[in-house]
């Protein structure tokens, strides 16, 4: 790292600067940078003490007492798994190797979309780290461990204040023996948008580099010219590239043939001709009942000639059917969460999957006890994050209606409760079909479903139904991100966007039908590297700058908590969220070997100046930390 200030720039060590120059340069006198590590956390506990952390204000608290999550020990080493096999094969090979497999291949989705679609993607890396080397010792036969992309990316940085690079990095030092497992949503990276080409193959090179095995890519609309771009970047670094089709609709319902299973055969069939290694079939919202997933799973294994892997929700709570209904018609690998993550809008019961599947012919190898312990582990840590549970109780076969991807449901309910339509939910679901079918009916994931239930929401809160929106004669202000998609800006759905309603909200404006990379110019990498550099204060690595290209102003956000508060990343998850009690004593490891023990004395009065101090003994010796008192 360089100092900007008077200590380190490199203008003044040069002796070239006039008074000017001190005057214009302000970062020479920003001195924070050099505050020490451990009273920059003291700062964050001492805030967080008095005011609550913003993000669990106001919400249920976890039960007082409740255990510390007790980390499962295995004494075995990690035996050799997948990542060694991939090493040894590549990635070609290695999908030969998975369509041999009898026993049916698991991924573990816990630390990412199990996370995502039950906790609102909080889960906290610390808290994935700690449970990791139980993975590699206790479960090496997984086919992989799914922990990184899809909203995970933003969420460390906006919410929990952590660089969600160093989530890959740690996990991957801490599981050398299991493929890594990462969702990339196509042209629109682990963002909500589409990315300049350049940024999305800048983005893949440094996912791989630091340790990413196997990408799992896929586009909102299944529209695979969207996807070619981070294929080739997968397929050039060498690692797995699973290309997925997403599912929608039901392949045994005559009237939606827009989404038959001559649909999927075909998609398929234009995917296995990019170069993709692994077929993934995305049931993100849980829609591919038993029935339907025989016909279609047996058929890809008959037209396909790569191995195939299932995912999908148990929103509907029959998941699991489904699951048992792929592996009789041939799916060569399954993903499913562990037991205490796993139900209704996350994936299906991994510890009651493998029971199922026991002394079968597709027995998947993996040991019942190691699942119980680690679920254990989750069960404790979940309890910890109460504050973003959803009240959804149970399976519901509304989903069948509204067609809502896992990772969005609570999301929009939690919206839906910000605009006072908390009572409403089963008029936004049926709003949100009716807003479907007004597009054209489209697949709906992130983040085409942001834009459906952007959609919907407006229908609801303004009393809309489908036909006030189509009228001619009535004005409708349709939200922003309607009026991009229908413009073609995250691209163009089979068939096309419906003419008279994009030519009702776009007004005039030409829509595109070509990809909306080809028009995006490359960026300009040095001269964004210097413009976010500028903004942050110091220089930053490729990490840190492809996150600034996606997200140029999350990330300087993020910056601006770190120079502040220091890396509070190692703050356990109660002491991160809801700050310590006096008398609490907590031990924060700040790198290897090197440890912090803190512990709260006292908390003085409120001063007159609005400001509170709070006096800790860090190893033994006092510490006054003074903050401001919001509450
Ligand atoms: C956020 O805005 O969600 C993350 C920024 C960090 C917020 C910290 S938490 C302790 C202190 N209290 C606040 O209200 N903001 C800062
Ligand atoms: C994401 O894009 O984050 C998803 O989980 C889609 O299912
Ligand atoms: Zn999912």
């Amino acid at each position: 790292a360089f100092l900007h200030n008077v200590i380190g720039h490199p203008r003044f060590r040069a002796n070239d600067y006039t008074t000017r120059f001190i005057d214009e340069t302000p970062a020479l006198f920003d001195f924070k940078g050099r505050q020490d590590r451990a009273t920059r956390l003291l700062t964050w506990i001492a805030d967080v003490t008095v005011n609550g952390h913003p993000e669990t204000r106001g919400r249920v608290k976890p039960v007082p007492g409740a255990p510390a999550s007790n980390v499962p020990q295995f004494t075995t080493p990690p035996a050799k798994g997948t990542r060694q096999l991939l090493e040894q094969l590549g990635p070609k090979a290695f999908a030969g190797w998975m369509k041999a497999q009898k026993r049916v291949l698991v991924t573990d989705t816990t630390m990412r979309d199990a996370h995502q679609s039950l906790l609102a993607t909080r889960m906290r890396t610390k808290d994935l780290v700690t449970v990791a080397p139980a993975y590699a010792s206790g479960l090496p036969e997984l086919l992989s461990v799914e922990c990184w992309g899809g909203a995970t990316f933003d969420v460390a940085m906006r919410f929990l204040s952590e660089d969600p690079w160093e989530r890959l990095t740690d996990l991957r030092a801490r599981v050398p023996n299991i493929l890594t497992q990462m969702l990339l949503r196509g042209a629109n990276g682990v963002g909500y948008t589409n990315y300049p080409d350049n940024v999305v193959r800048h983005f893949v090179r440094e996912a791989a580099k630091a340790g990413m095995d196997l990408f799992r890519i896929f586009d909102c609309l299944n529209w695979v010219e969207n996807m070619r771009v981070a294929i080739d970047a997968v397929v050039e670094s060498g690692k797995l590239a699973e290309g997925a089709i997403c599912y929608t609709g039901d392949i045994l319902d005559p009237n939606r043939t827009k989404y038959g299973l001559k649909y999927y055969v075909a998609l398929a069939k234009e995917l296995e001709a990019t170069g993709i290694h692994i077929l993934g079939l995305k049931d993100m919202a849980g829609l591919l009942k038993p029935a339907a997933a025989r016909v279609l799973i047996s058929a890809l294994k008959q037209e396909i000639g790569l191995p195939i892997h299932l995912h999908t929700h148990d929103t509907s709570g029959i998941a699991g059917a489904t699951i048992l209904a792929a592996v009789e018609a041939g799916v060569d690998a399954i993903d499913a969460a562990m037991d205490a993550m796993s139900g209704t809008t996350s994936q299906p019961t991994l510890g009651s999957i493998v029971e199922a599947l026991a002394r079968t012919e597709r027995d998947t190898g993996l040991s019942p006890d190691a699942i119980r312990r680690i679920s254990f582990y989750w069960e404790e840590v979940r309890s910890q994050y109460a504050a973003f549970e959803s009240d959804l109780k149970a399976g519901a076969s509304e989903v069948y209606l509204h067609e809502m991807p896992g990772g969005q449901f609570t999301n929009l309910k939690e919206q839906a409760r910000s605009l006072g339509l908390e009572t409403r939910w089963h008029d936004v679901a049926r709003a949100y079909r009716a807003a479907n079918d007004l597009f054209g009916d489209i697949v709906k994931v992130t983040p085409s479903s942001k834009v459906v239930g952007d959609m919907a929401l407006m229908m609801v809160s303004q009393g809309l139904t489908s036909e006030d929106v189509t009228a001619e004669d009535r004005d409708i202000a349709f939200p922003a991100s309607v009026v991009e998609m229908l413009r073609g800006d995250l691209g163009q759905p089979p068939g096309g966007w419906p003419k008279a309603l994009q030519k009702k909200a776009l007004q005039g404006e030409v829509p595109i039908v070509v990809r909306p990379g080809s028009l995006l110019p490359d960026a300009d990498l040095t001269q964004r590297r210097e413009e976010a550099e500028k903004l942050c204060g110091r220089a930053l690595n490729e990490h840190e700058l492809s996150a600034y290209l996606m997200y140029p102003k999350i990330f300087t956000e993020f910056v601006a908590v770190q120079r502040k508060y220091g890396t509070v990343s190692v703050l356990p998850t109660p002491v991160f969220f809801y700050g310590m009690k006096i008398g609490d004593e907590v031990t924060l490891e700040i790198e290897r070997g090197k440890a912090l023990v803190v512990q709260l004395v006292a908390i003085g009065e409120p001063r007159e100046d609005g400001q509170v101090e709070l006096f800790f003994e860090l190893n033994g010796q006092p510490r006054v930390i003074t903050v401001p008192d919001r509450a």
